[in-house]
C-alpha cells in the first residue's frame, strides 16, 4: 500500500461508471506501483482486479500504441508519419472541402463517455458551436440514453438523485438488469458489505441469467428478455393493492400520479405475470419483501437501457419508487449506473446529438442564445435541428449523406449494432478520423487518419462519476512520443481551421470555460474549482465556492421540471422489436465479462485478465443442448436475421431454455466471425434513440470441422 507523500498523485480508473480513484507515486517522470487509499473517496480502499491491474506494463508498453499522428490518402496507400501541424493542416484542409461542397450536416462526430469532460466540452463547442453542426453523437447513445431520457420526463433533469452512501442505509437491494458484481464491482462489494452487516437486508437481482450478481441474492427474478416493465408493474400494482402508497410526497412533490393508479389498476395481473415470464410464487415473494422494507434502492443498467422499451423500462421504476415515496431519501431511490468513467461528464457538456451544455437542448431558442453568447459567436449559430444519433449517423455515413467522421475514443467497427452495415458505412466514407491511444484498433482499420491520443494516466482531466462526483484525474506519467491529450488535439483542429476562442494551454482552462457554462443550471458546478478539485471530489449541484456539493438531490420534494414537480407515467407492456419463429427460434441476449472490458484494446493486453475470457463463449440452456445435439465445448455458429457469430459453447443452467448468451468483447482483428454485434439488432427505442443490444432472434448450428469457407457460409445461410 502507497501512502499518500507529496509525490502522491491520484488519478481516476479509465474503466467502469464507479469512479473508482487509485494513487501513485511519481518520480523521474515515471509512476510505480496504483494502489487504492483508505480514505479517498469514492472508493475508500477498494479497487477491483481491473483497476488494480492498471500498473501491468503491457498497457504503457509503447510499442501497442499510437505515437505519431498517421495520414493516407486513400485507404490502400501506406500510412504516412507527420507532424501534429501537418496533421490538423490537412484534417482542416478536408473538413472545409467537405463542408463548402456538401454543407456542415456533411461532417459527423463520434466520441465516447471514456473521454474526460475538457475533451468532451471543446469537441461539443467546435461542432455544435464553430461548425454548426448537430451531427454529434457518442457511445452513451448505445449506454445512457435511455436513462437519460427517463430521468429527463420524470424529474426534469438528467442524473439519479442518489448518491453511494445510500448504500449504507438501504434494508432491500432491487438490482434490475445490471450485473454489478462483473461490472460495478467496488459497488458490489459495498453492497455485500451491507448485506453482512444489516442480516435483515435483502437483495434481489432480475436478469434473465442467472449471472454472478444473481447468485449472490436472495431472490433471483428470472424475467423474460424484454419483459421488465410488466415484473415492474406487477410489483407496483400489488403494492397499490396492499395501500404502499406514500400520499403525502405524491400529492405535494408529484404530478400524474391518479392517471398512473388507474391505469395500472385496469391491468391484468395474470397478463402481466405472463408477460414478465416470472412465475406467481416468486413474485410474490419479491413484492413481500418490497412491503417488508423501509428503504428501498434499485441499481439498474444494460437489461434496462438497451431496449426498443428502454425509456419505459426506466420510467416504470422510476414510477414505482415515486409511489412509495422514494426519491430524495436516503438510502432509497432509483439509481441508474453509468458505464463508463466519464459519460456523466460528457452529458453535462451536452456531447450527445439533441444537447448543448449544462443541460440544454438544441431544440430550445433560449438555451442556443444563452450557449451563443457564452461562446461568443454569432446568434444563430447553433443549428436548432437535433442531429442524428448513433445509428441513424451511421446509416447516413452508408448513404453517403454524411461523408467526414471523426471517431475518438470509441471503437464503433466493434461495438456498433448490425455491425456489418456500420463497416460498410466507414467504407463508404470520404473521411474517417480515427483518435486513440492504441494501435490496430478494428475501426483504425477504415481511417485515413491515425490521431495518438495520450491514455488515462497521461493527462490531466475531469470526470463525473456515477454518483455525480466530479474528481480530477492527474497526470502521473509522460505520455509516449506525440501522443496528446484529446482536448489538445481537438482544439488544435479547431485552430487549424482558423477558428477564435480555442487558445488554451492546459486542462485547467478548459475547465473553468466549462464550469462557468453550466452556471445555473441543473448540474451546476460553478462552484468546482479547479482549487477545489486538487482537494478532493465534489458533488454537483455546487453554485459557488463555498458550497460543499449535494451527494442528495430532491430531498425538499423541488423538481427541475416546468412545474417543480415530478411525473408520473402511464405505460402499456410491450414485446420486443424482433420475434423467434421456427427458423430463429432463440433469444440472444449480450453483455459483458467481469474481466474484460469492451473492445479489450486495454484489457486483451493484460495476460491476467485476458486469460480468463480469452475467446468467444455462448452459454446455453441444458435442455438446447440436449435438443439441438450439441455438447459444451462444441465450436458452434449462431445466424441472426443479419449475420453470423462463431464462439465455443458453453452449456450451463445459468441461461433460461430458448436464451443464449455472449459479449461483444471480440472483433475481426481477432478473428472472422467473432464479433457478435454482427447478430444484433439496430432498431432502436423512439424516445431515447437507444439501440436493442439485449434482444435477437437467433439459430444456432455446430461448425463442421472442415466445412470450406466460414464467411461464404455465413452470408448464404443469414439470408432470410
Ligand atoms: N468488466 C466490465 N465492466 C464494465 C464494462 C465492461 O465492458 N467490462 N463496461 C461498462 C459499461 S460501459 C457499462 S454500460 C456497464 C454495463 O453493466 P451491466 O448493465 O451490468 O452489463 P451487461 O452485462 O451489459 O448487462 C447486465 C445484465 O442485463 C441482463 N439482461 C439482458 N437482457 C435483459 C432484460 O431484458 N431485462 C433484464 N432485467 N436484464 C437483462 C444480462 O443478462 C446481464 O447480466 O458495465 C461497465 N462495467
Ligand atoms: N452487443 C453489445 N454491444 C454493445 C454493448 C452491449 O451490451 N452489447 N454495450 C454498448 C455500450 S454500453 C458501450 S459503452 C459500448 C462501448 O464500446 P466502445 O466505446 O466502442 O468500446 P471501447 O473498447 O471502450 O472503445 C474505446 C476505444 O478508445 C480507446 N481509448 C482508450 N482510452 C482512450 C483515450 O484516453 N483517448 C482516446 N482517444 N482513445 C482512448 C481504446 O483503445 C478503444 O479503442 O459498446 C456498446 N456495444
Ligand atoms: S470498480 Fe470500476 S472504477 Fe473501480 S477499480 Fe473496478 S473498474 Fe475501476
Ligand atoms: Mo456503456
Amino acid at each position: 500500500m502507497i501512502l499518500p507523500t507529496n509525490n502522491t498523485r491520484h488519478a481516476v480508473c479509465p474503466y467502469c461508471g464507479v469512479g473508482c480513484r487509485v494513487a501513485a507515486r511519481v518520480g523521474d517522470g515515471k509512476a510505480s506501483r496504483i494502489s487504492a487509499t483508505k480514505s479517498i473517496a469514492p472508493n475508500f480502499g477498494l479497487l477491483c482486479q481491473k483497476g488494480a491491474l492498471l500498473d501491468s506494463p503491457e498497457i504503457w508498453n509503447p510499442a501497442g500504441r499510437l505515437t505519431t499522428p498517421l495520414v493516407r490518402e486513400e485507404r490502400d496507400q501506406p500510412f504516412k508519419p507527420v507532424s501534429w501541424d501537418a496533421a490538423a493542416a490537412f484534417i482542416a484542409a478536408r473538413l472545409d472541402a467537405l463542408r463548402k461542397e456538401h454543407g456542415k450536416d456533411t461532417l459527423a462526430f463520434y466520441g465516447s463517455g471514456q473521454l474526460d469532460t475538457e475533451a468532451s466540452y471543446i469537441f461539443t463547442k467546435l461542432f455544435k458551436g464553430s461548425l454548426g453542426t448537430n451531427n454529434m453523437d457518442t457511445n452513451s447513445r448505445l449506454c445512457m440514453s435511455s436513462a437519460a431520457a427517463a430521468y429527463t420526463m420524470t424529474f426534469g433533469a438528467d442524473a439519479p438523485p442518489g448518491c453511494y452512501d445510500d448504500i449504507h442505509h438501504a434494508d432491500l437491494f432491487f438490482m434490475i438488469g445490471s450485473n454489478m458484481a462483473a461490472n460495478h464491482p467496488v459497488l458490489f462489494t459495498k453492497t455485500r458489505k451491507r448485506l453482512a452487516a444489516n442480516p435483515m437486508a435483502r437483495l434481489i437481482v432480475v436478469d434473465p441469467r442467472r449471472s454472478e450478481s444473481a447468485d449472490a441474492a436472495h431472490l433471483h427474478l428470472p424475467v423474460k428478455p424484454g419483459g421488465d416493465v410488466a415484473l415492474v408493474q406487477y410489483i407496483a400494482r400489488e403494492l397499490i393493492l396492499a395501500g404502499c402508497e406514500d400520499k403525502s410526497f405524491i400529492e405535494h412533490a408529484t404530478q400524474g400520479y391518479t392517471a398512473y393508479r388507474d391505469a395500472l389498476l385496469a391491468q391484468s395481473p395474470d397478463v402481466l405475470l405472463q408477460t414478465a415470464g416470472v412465475d406467481e410464487h416468486l413474485m410474490s415473494e419479491a413484492v413481500s419483501l418490497f412491503m417488508l422494507a423501509d428503504k428501498r434502492l434499485s441499481f439498474y443498467c444494460q437489461g434496462l437501457n438497451q431496449s426498443t422499451r428502454g425509456v419505459d423500462k426506466n420510467i416504470a421504476l422510476i414510477n414505482l419508487h415515486m409511489q412509495l415515496g422514494e426519491v430524495g431519501r436516503k438510502g432509497a431511490g432509483p439509481f441508474s449506473l453509468t458505464g463508463q468513467p466519464n459519460a456523466m461528464g460528457g452529458r453535462e457538456v451536452g456531447y450527445l446529438a439533441h444537447q448543448l451544455p449544462g443541460y440544454r437542448f438544441v431544440a430550445d431558442a433560449d438555451h442556443r442564445a444563452a450557449v451563443e453568447k457564452l461562446w461568443n459567436i454569432p446568434k444563430g449559430s447553433i443549428d436548432s435541428r437535433p442531429g442524428l444519433s448513433a445509428v441513424e449517423m451511421f446509416d447516413a455515413l452508408a448513404r453517403g449523406e454524411i461523408k467526414a467522421i471523426w471517431n475518438v475514443c470509441t471503437n464503433p467497427a466493434v461495438s456498433m449494432p448490425n455491425v456489418d452495415h456500420v463497416h460498410a458505412a466507414l467504407r463508404n466514407a470520404e473521411l474517417v478520423i480515427h483518435q486513440d491511444c492504441y494501435d490496430q484498433t478494428d475501426t483504425g482499420a477504415f481511417a485515413h487518419v491515425l490521431l495518438p491520443a495520450a491514455q488515462w494516466g497521461e493527462k490531466t482531466g475531469t470526470m463525473t462519476n456515477s454518483e455525480r462526483l466530479v474528481a480530477r484525474s492527474e497526470k502521473l506519467f509522460d505520455p509516449p512520443g506525440q501522443a496528446m491529450p484529446d482536448w489538445w488535439i481537438a482544439a488544435l483542429v479547431a485552430r487549424a481551421m482558423g477558428f477564435k476562442g480555442y487558445d488554451y494551454v492546459t486542462a485547467e482552462q478548459v475547465w473553468d470555460e466549462h464550469r462557468t457554462l453550466t452556471r445555473g443550471t441543473p448540474c451546476d458546478q460553478h462552484g468546482i474549482t479547479n482549487l477545489r478539485l486538487l482537494a478532493g471530489p465534489i458533488h454537483w449541484p455546487c453554485p459557488d465556492d463555498d458550497h460543499p456539493g449535494t451527494p442528495r438531490r430532491y430531498t425538499d420534494g423541488l423538481f427541475p421540471s416546468d412545474s417543480g414537480r415530478a411525473r408520473f407515467f402511464e405505460l402499456e407492456p410491450a414485446e420486443p422489436d424482433e420475434s423467434t419463429d421456427s427458423r430463429y427460434d432463440l433469444i440472444l441476449t449480450t453483455g459483458r465479462h467481469a474481466a474484460q472490458w469492451h473492445t479489450r484494446t486495454r484489457t486483451g493486453k493484460v495476460p491476467e485478465l485476458d486469460r480468463q475470457y480469452p475467446r468467444p463463449v455462448i452459454d446455453m440452456n441444458p435442455h438446447d443442448a440436449d435438443r439441438l445435439g450439441l455438447a459444451d465445448g462444441d465450436t458452434v455458429r449462431l445466424y441472426s436475421r443479419r449475420g453470423a457469430f462463431t464462439g465455443q459453447l458453453h452449456v450451463t443452467d445459468t441461461v433460461p431454455p430458448r436464451t443464449v448468451f455472449t459479449t461483444f468483447h471480440f472483433g475481426d482483428s481477432f478473428a472472422p466471425e467473432a464479433n457478435a454485434n454482427r447478430l444484433t439488432n439496430d432498431a432502436f427505442d423512439p424516445k431515447s434513440k437507444q439501440p436493442e443490444l439485449k434482444f435477437c432472434a437467433v439459430r444456432c448450428v455446430p461448425v463442421l470441422a472442415n466445412e470450406p469457407s466460414r464467411q461464404t457460409a455465413a452470408m448464404t445461410e443469414a439470408t432470410p
